[in-house]
């Protein structure tokens, strides 16, 4: 396995080799059955373009076959964001061939971010779009040049024709040559990396292996009774597990389906989508469901043929009832982690479960305990930390040997940080965590990361970023401040985040200032009763 991931132990990747999990699947052969018997199947539909099986296939081997002229080599490491365009597909296609991970940043991630990552993984490249949503990205991919003098390539889509560009900056469409001879990559090596959304302190890499992501995308695929024809629709950003790989757009391809990539989860982009390509299956966070339920009606929306993998922060189980009812559309609960767990309910369960419950993990093989604060086993039904093991849940974060010895027990469960119960017919529920990070919405801000970048400010003499309710995200952040001098009010200190090149979605959305922060007896800041008092 590549340098700087852990590897499963011998014994368990035996074992989930014999139980049949993995199979020496390779990513990058997703689609090459189906270009060759069926090449005139669509593939992707995205901004009105129809994609055929063949066309990603040849577009995804010369794009390889460019990448590696350019000296792109197995094992090199890739930075790609781009938004929910074709080429992100056909790029993720063309990496996984030549064996040279991506790393996939989110379209939110910002100059902070993206630094960070093409630095850690020592990138040899950076791939985004020029502009998206009104921001510059070669602005930004000129700050990280500088920033990180080991980044050899920007490759920038969109900007097709629009030369000269900077040096060292090339037009995407224009990277295309013959298909090089690679030698197949190990399909227990690191296929691409995906962003925790859950880890203390800067955002932390999770290694999948082609083994593990290709059981994943064809065991979801099987629960979700998904197969050939059937059309999944990528509401969500494509770059994140949810609507990568559960099974996402890599699973309706390797099902022989098609994935339709929508720029937003908003209803007046996915109703039309999901009415004119008969879309059976898509991915939603909590915080959309409002919307869709209220303006269903308008749209004379049919959702009938449609199910719902809802997940990522709580769902409400006073939106989760009214899913079947209102939309007429089948809700299954999620509770997934980039990190590999996955636990869900299927499609037949009796209504009640998607709605209180967030169902059964996904694989027979999967480990999960709960436990107290001293990692003992709780009594059946309480609730605790969940720890989890099993064939897609990686042994090691990238690169991260020291957050690795606290974030794994000794024997390779990953402390999740998340605390749930089990219910007495063996369903999972969510019940809060314990982890430092605050859940806008799905979206994931962990709250070292903000109190770091919030510190940096010269008013600023201590910082605690806590959750704080809201009823349209669920939780939004909260930044308590002790300050010196002139207070920055809220609208100053998210200028002050913005400058330092973060995602707007860190900024604080609270500001509230104290004289002393509360700590606990070693120290620490004592965010339980910092909540109580903010709440
Ligand atoms: C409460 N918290 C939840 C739930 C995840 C499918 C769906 C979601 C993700 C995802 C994903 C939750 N109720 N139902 O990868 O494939 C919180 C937990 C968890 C963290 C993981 C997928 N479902 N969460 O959200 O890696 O705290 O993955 O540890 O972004 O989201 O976040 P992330």
């Amino acid at each position: 396995m590549l340098e700087g991931c852990v590897p499963w132990p011998d014994e368990a990747a035996a074992r989930y080799r014999a139980a049949g999990y993995w199979r020496g699947e390779v990513l990058g052969d997703l689609t090459a059955d189906i270009a060759k018997s069926d090449p005139a199947r669509v593939a992707i539909v995205a901004a009105g373009r129809r994609h055929t099986y063949a066309e990603l296939d040849e577009r995804a081997s010369r794009l390889a076959g460019g990448l590696h002229a350019l000296g792109v080599r197995p094992g090199d490491r890739v930075v790609v964001q781009l938004p929910n365009r074709w080429e992100f597909v056909v790029v993720c296609l063309a990496l996984f061939r030549l064996g040279a991970p991506p790393v996939l940043a989110l379209p939110a991630h910002r100059r902070a971010e993206i630094a960070y990552l093409c630095a850690h993984t020592d990138a040899v490249a950076y791939i985004c779009q020029d502009t998206h949503q009104g921001f510059d990205f070669l602005g930004l991919a000129e700050d990280v040049r500088g920033e990180v003098p080991g980044l050899r390539h920007v490759l920038v889509a969109g900007s097709e024709g629009a030369q000269p560009m900077k040096p060292g900056f090339l037009p995407l469409g224009d990277i295309d040559a013959e298909p090089a001879r690679l030698p197949a990559p190990d399909p227990g090596d690191v296929a691409f990396f995906l962003l925790s959304g859950g880890t203390t302190g800067l955002p932390k890499l999770i290694p999948r292996t082609h083994d593990d992501y290709a059981f994943q995308i064809r065991a979801t695929a099987e629960a979700m009774g998904f197969g050939e024809g059937d059309v999944y629709l990528a509401a969500l950003p494509v770059a994140h597990n949810a609507a990568l790989g559960c099974p996402g757009v890599l699973g309706a391809l390797r099902a022989g389906g098609t994935a339709v990539l929508a720029a937003s989860p908003s209803p007046d982009e996915v109703f039309p989508l999901i009415a004119a390509e008969g879309v059976r299956l898509t991915t939603l966070m909590p915080a959309f469901l409002p919307l869709w339920l209220d303006l269903a009606p308008l749209f004379e929306a049919d959702l009938s043929g449609l199910t719902i993998e809802v997940g990522g922060a709580k769902l409400r189980p006073e939106v989760a009832e009214r899913i079947r009812p209102e939309l007429g559309a089948t809700l299954t609960h999620w509770f997934g982690m980039a990190e590999g767990l996955l636990c869900f309910t299927r499609g037949d369960d009796p209504p009640h479960l998607p709605v209180h419950t967030q169902g059964r993990p996904l694989c027979e093989d999967d480990e999960l305990r709960v436990v107290d604060e001293q990692g003992r086993d709780v009594a059946p039904g309480e609730a605790g930390e969940l720890l989890a093991r099993g064939p897609c849940v990686l042994r090691g974060y990238y690169r991260a040997p020291e957050y690795n010895a606290r974030a794994f027990t000794p024997d390779g469960f990953l402390r999740t940080g998340d605390v749930v119960r089990f219910a007495e017919t063996g369903e999972l529920v969510v019940e809060g965590r314990i982890k430092d990070v605050v859940n806008r919405g799905g979206e994931k801000v962990p709250a070292e990361e903000l109190e770091e970048h919030l510190l940096a400010h010269p008013a600023v003499r201590d910082a605690a970023v806590i959750a704080v309710p809201d009823p349209r995200l669920g939780e939004k952040t909260c930044a308590v401040l002790v300050t010196a001098g002139t207070r920055p009010d809220l609208a100053e200190l998210r200028a002050f985040v913005a400058g330092r090149g973060v995602a707007e979605y860190k900024q604080p959305d609270q500001v509230r200032y104290v004289d002393v922060l509360p700590r606990t007896g070693v120290g620490k800041v004592d965010k339980v009763a910092l909540r109580s008092a903010t709440g």
